[in-house]
């Protein structure tokens, strides 16, 4: 048993609280940490030269890129299984994931991008909306409608689904209020009701409010 994972990042960045969601759900203690200086500081990239959270250490194993870091805790440490063992449950789980990442954040971030910068561009705005909806569309058909995203335990899919609902009410909130989640997707909104009421995605969600209301971020 590892004495303790360290994280280095921000528990508000989608990346890295799917990571915590992960250790949380095997047990492992953890600490999420930046040091000063960010992502580019010299402790970060003297191990990650890419310079991005999340990067953890778990004894001597040092990794980045938070989909790999998932998988490698799921083998390293077997309690919880994160993906199931069996070709269709595990590609399933790992589907759901993709769609998050590859698709939802994606569009997320591109939306983040334009309200960072105070003057956000309505037509890119608008373009990505749709975008977005077609991909929200798309994971309300393959979503279960709670507890889980797939399957009758938490798995790597809740920690991509649960990483991507939280930084879509963000944005939305960054947008002044707008419900980008929107009525018709049924499963999807039983399933983000149903999953807050776990306990690890309780406790992230109090944290990730809490670092938030600290540093204003
Ligand atoms: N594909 C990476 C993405 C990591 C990523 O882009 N992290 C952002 C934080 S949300 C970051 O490190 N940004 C700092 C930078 O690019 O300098 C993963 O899954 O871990």
């Amino acid at each position: 048993m590892s004495k303790e994972v360290t994280i280095y990042g921000t528990i508000t960045s989608p990346y890295v609280n799917r990571v915590v969601l992960a250790c949380r759900r095997k047990g492992l203690n953890h600490r999420v940490f930046l040091p000063e200086g960010g992502s580019k500081s010299p402790e970060i990239l003297a191990i990650n030269p890419l310079g991005k959270i999340p990067t953890i250490k778990d004894g001597r194993t040092v990794l980045f890129e938070s989909g790999v870091i998932v998988e490698y805790l799921d083998v390293k440490y077997p309690k919880n299984r994160l993906i199931p063992a069996g070709a269709n449950a595990g590609a399933q789980v790992r589907l759901i994931g993709a769609m998050c990442e590859n698709y939802i954040l994606l569009m997320l971030i591109r939306l983040f991008v334009q309200y960072m910068n105070g003057k956000p561009d309505k037509a890119i705005v608008a373009d990505t909306i749709k975008k977005l909806d077609d991909c929200l569309d798309a994971l309300n058909q393959f979503i279960q409608p709670g507890p889980y995203a797939f399957g009758k335990s938490f798995s790597a899919a809740d920690c991509y689904a649960v990483s991507a609902m939280v930084f879509l009410e963000r944005i939305g909130k960054m947008m002044g209020g707008t419900d980008l989640l929107g009525k018709n997707r049924r499963n999807l909104k039983r399933y983000w009701t149903a999953i807050k009421k776990e306990p690890i995605v309780k406790q992230t969600m109090a944290d990730i409010r809490a670092y938030a209301k600290k540093t204003g971020r």
